[in-house]
């Protein structure tokens, strides 16, 4: 079922459908088949994979050094509400041709923030209307939805961790509204990602009394929608640097320790990008793994970085051994906790035909689908699991066991390393494992 409104933006592409590996149709999924299954769940179920709103709806190409290069059609009405409604029409039209089951956005994607809180909160309220209207119409769902509390200049200095407390309130005002507005569209999680809760200089800055702040702050915002009767999860999105020069966020890792130091462990998980994860020196499946280690693997932001430079370009996947290695971790891991797979990734600037933006997805798609598949086929056809258990196997039997059941004492090792002389090294195999990667992709 097409979704088109009075307008079509998208002309001349329709529904974009799995043809396979051999097909040569630019516009059609190679390995992405929504009714696949892999691994005992359909490939849609695994991924629930979701569009951004803000980069394939509201970037239109800016970069530091010029202008958009993408006016396209729906970016045109003048008017806020109208230009709104147009965006909405276009995201739903696209999703739906992509056969997407979800959307993800910031409050101010919606629409444009006014120049009033209070004007800003209606025209939020009239967006999420007619928004619920096309999810009713089309049955594309929320993933998450979250605020932007980094691009307005009043938080310059962060938002819950703004040395003014005003800013904080005026946050926690535009937080609980993006909040009541996933509610509203049935968004199944919520996302904070903490644009500018960091610091540009240490001089100025008391780290201490702002952290305290920002978990109180995540504490307040769960209480509230947990008393509005949210059941989705909350998530942190790490990222190590800009814009600031240091955030708090800044990997899996500290994130881990930051929500369990403030009591936020139960509600909250993470919502990892690889980009992120890139600029934190660390590989994707780094962060995934700490992540899995905690239970707290709650969802993916889908991109990746240039491996010459270290901005975060946020450009569509297509690194299959990286995307391998990390679909390695999300199917041991049994997949991620309530969230999905969202495109935070945007076409270039020098992309400005309106098929761009299918080419991107689809390739990021079909990498995502293709590294499913190859991770699934090395855990249970190639020796990796063996050769991995194999590692560790001295604790499964013997002295051992009886270390990891916690019957050693400090005194046992001496007498064990006495006992036992001088060791045999064990290879660790590193570059068979990485051939093994190689021959399933
Ligand atoms: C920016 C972040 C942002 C979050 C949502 O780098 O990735 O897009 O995903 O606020
Ligand atoms: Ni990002
Ligand atoms: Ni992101």
């Amino acid at each position: 079922m097409a979704l088109i409104g009075d307008k079509e933006y998208f002309k001349g592409i329709g529904e974009i459908k799995f043809e396979g590996k051999d097909s040569d149709n630019p516009l059609a999924y190679k390995w992405y088949n929504p009714e696949q299954v892999v691994a005992g769940k359909k490939m849609s179920e695994h991924f629930k994979f979701a569009i951004a709103y803000w980069h394939t709806f509201c970037g239109q190409g800016a970069d530091p050094f010029g202008p958009g290069t993408q006016n396209f059609e729906w970016d045109r009405p003048s008017d806020p509400v109208e230009a709104a409604k147009a965006k909405a029409d276009a995201a739903f039209e696209f999703i739906t041709k992509m056969g997407v089951d979800y959307f993800c956005f910031h409050d101010f994607d919606l629409i444009q923030e006014a120049d009033t809180f209070v004007e800003s909160e209606k025209r939020l309220a009239t967006i999420v209307e007619y928004i619920k209207g096309k999810q009713a119409e089309s049955g594309v769902k929320l993933l998450w939805g979250t605020a932007n509390c980094f691009s307005n200049p009043r938080y310059m200095n962060g938002a819950s961790t703004n040395p003014d407390f005003n800013v904080l309130a005026r946050a926690g005002g535009q937080i609980k509204l993006a909040l009541d507005a996933t509610m509203e569209l049935n968004g199944e999680n919520y996302v904070f990602w903490g644009g500018r809760e960091g610091y540009m200089s240490l001089l100025n800055t008391d780290i201490k009394r702002e952290l305290d702040h920002m978990g109180k702050f995540l504490g307040m915002a769960r209480d509230y929608a947990r008393s509005q009767g949210f059941k989705g999860n909350f998530f942190i999105e790490p990222k190590p640097m800009e814009p600031m020069k240091h955030q708090y966020d800044f990997d899996s890792a500290t994130v881990v320790g930051f929500l369990n130091e403030y009591g936020l462990q139960d509600d909250f998980k993470l919502n990892l990008e690889f980009n992120h994860a890139t600029l934190a020196n660390h590989t994707m499946q780094h962060e995934m793994e700490v992540a899995a280690a905690h239970g707290m693997l709650g969802s993916l932001d889908a991109n990746r970085g240039d491996y010459q430079n270290g901005w975060d370009t946020d450009q569509f996947p297509n690194n299959i051994t990286e995307v391998t290695e990390a679909m390695l971790t999300f199917l041991k891991a049994g997949g991620l906790q309530g969230g999905g797979i969202n495109f935070d990734a945007k076409i270039r600037r020098n992309s400005t035909d309106l098929d761009d933006v299918f080419h991107a997805h689809i390739g990021g798609m079909d990498t995502f689908a293709r590294a499913l598949v190859t991770a699934d086929k090395i855990i249970t056809s190639s020796p990796y699991e063996e050769m991995r258990a194999k590692r560790y196997s001295s604790f499964d039997s013997g002295k051992g066991k009886d270390f990891e059941d916690g019957k050693l004492s400090f005194k046992d090792l001496y007498d064990i390393a006495h006992e036992n002389g001088e060791l045999e090294l064990q290879s660790g195999k590193q570059e068979l494992f990485e051939n093994i990667i190689s021959q399933y992709i």
